[in-house]
């Protein structure tokens, strides 16, 4: 029977010794109930009085030896699952982070504040006014017969019979006209709204900029040097242009007005198909009857005024043959610019 004891102390600790130990089963094979240290105190009775004791003592002994390995075992495993799950987890703050996906403003925003910035060197303000406009601003104040086209529900969005998505910026001017007296200088970015079929070269929304200037004694030299000192700064310096007679409603002479091609420099080109010149505004002198309708004596005053189209002016610049691929936001094109 003491054999039997050295033999199940022996196998235990050498069990222990091993590093994929179950520690919770060999607890029960060894010292559980059904186990065989039990196993051998149940067969003590077959033992004389006098071995019993010794035997019993030995088996205790046996006992707190298993136990006291296991527990330094269990102690061990519990350690080493501890320092490996701290060596998993550690947080490398030295290494580079995720990168970011940056954006960056679309290529109208930067057209429109490189165009404001050339402005705003030139003296300029930037005015802004709303989107739905009342019939007068859009129209009548601009000196718009009742009869024209642009009024026609055909090319303009209307909310109710007098007011309507503004079809131009030249509204935002005549509410400057109204509130401030001469000098003025002004640019009026924004949106615009005209009931077009969406197409490669037109869109029911689109983007433009107007100028306005008035005060004594402006002339059409004035714009004409306002112009080229803009083409120039927005082309390229030996960017010319050119003025051909034109009509508006609101202006009186009127002009549009074309940049030599800052391609080819005015030799003929794809990009100008052939003509050496590209039309990118229109301007003149602001009409007497719409200085007046806005309080500003033309006999006092005189003032010119430009329009062009952002989406025209980006497209040319950048050789966009599609307007469309401003507005859908595809990464593709977004990215290049
Ligand atoms: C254009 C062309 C010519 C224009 C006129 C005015 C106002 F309010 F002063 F009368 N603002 N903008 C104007 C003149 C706009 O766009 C092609």
């Amino acid at each position: 029977m003491k054999e039997k004891l050295q033999q199940i102390k022996s196998a235990a600790l050498l069990e222990l010794q091993s590093p994929e130990c179950d520690t919770e089963a060999l607890r029960v094979r060894y010292l559980g109930k059904k186990g065989e240290l039990t196993a051998v105190l149940r067969g003590m009775g077959a033992l004389s009085p006098e071995e019993r004791p010794i035997v019993g003592q030995m088996a205790n002994e046996v006992r707190a030896e298993i136990e006291a390995a296991l527990t330094a075992k269990v102690a061990e495993l519990k350690e080493k699952a501890l320092a490996d799950q701290l060596c998993r987890e550690k947080l490398d703050v030295t290494m580079p982070a995720a990168p970011i996906r940056m954006g960056h403003q679309h290529p109208l925003t930067r057209a429109q504040r490189e165009m404001e910035e050339i402005f705003i060197g030139m003296g300029f303000e930037i005015a802004e006014g709303p989107e739905v406009e009342y019939d007068y601003y859009n129209f009548q104040a601009l000196n718009i017969p009742e009869n024209h086209p642009a009024r026609d529900t055909q090319d303009t969005f209307y909310i109710t019979d007098n007011i309507l998505l503004r079809s131009q910026t030249s509204p935002v001017q005549v509410r400057v006209m109204e509130q401030k007296k001469p000098p003025i200088r002004v640019i009026s970015p924004g949106r615009v709204y005209r009931s077009d079929a969406l197409d490669a070269t037109h869109s029911p929304l689109f983007h433009q900029m107007e100028g306005l200037v008035v005060d004594k004694g402006i002339t059409m030299s004035d714009l004409k040097g306002t112009l080229e000192t803009f083409a120039r700064k927005m082309f390229g310096e030996e960017t010319k242009i050119r003025f051909r007679p034109h009509h508006f409603p609101f202006t009186e002479p009127s002009a549009e007005v074309d940049v030599s091609c800052f391609v080819c420099g005015g030799k003929g080109c794809r990009v100008c198909k052939g003509e050496g010149w590209i039309e990118i505004l229109g301007a003149g002198m602001v009409h007497p009857f719409v200085l007046s309708n806005c309080g500003i004596d033309p006999e006092v005053y005189s003032g010119f005024a430009f329009g062009m189209g952002l989406e025209r002016v980006t497209m040319t610049r950048y050789g966009i043959d599609d307007i469309r691929l401003f507005y859908e936001n595809d990464e593709r094109f977004l990215k290049q610019f």
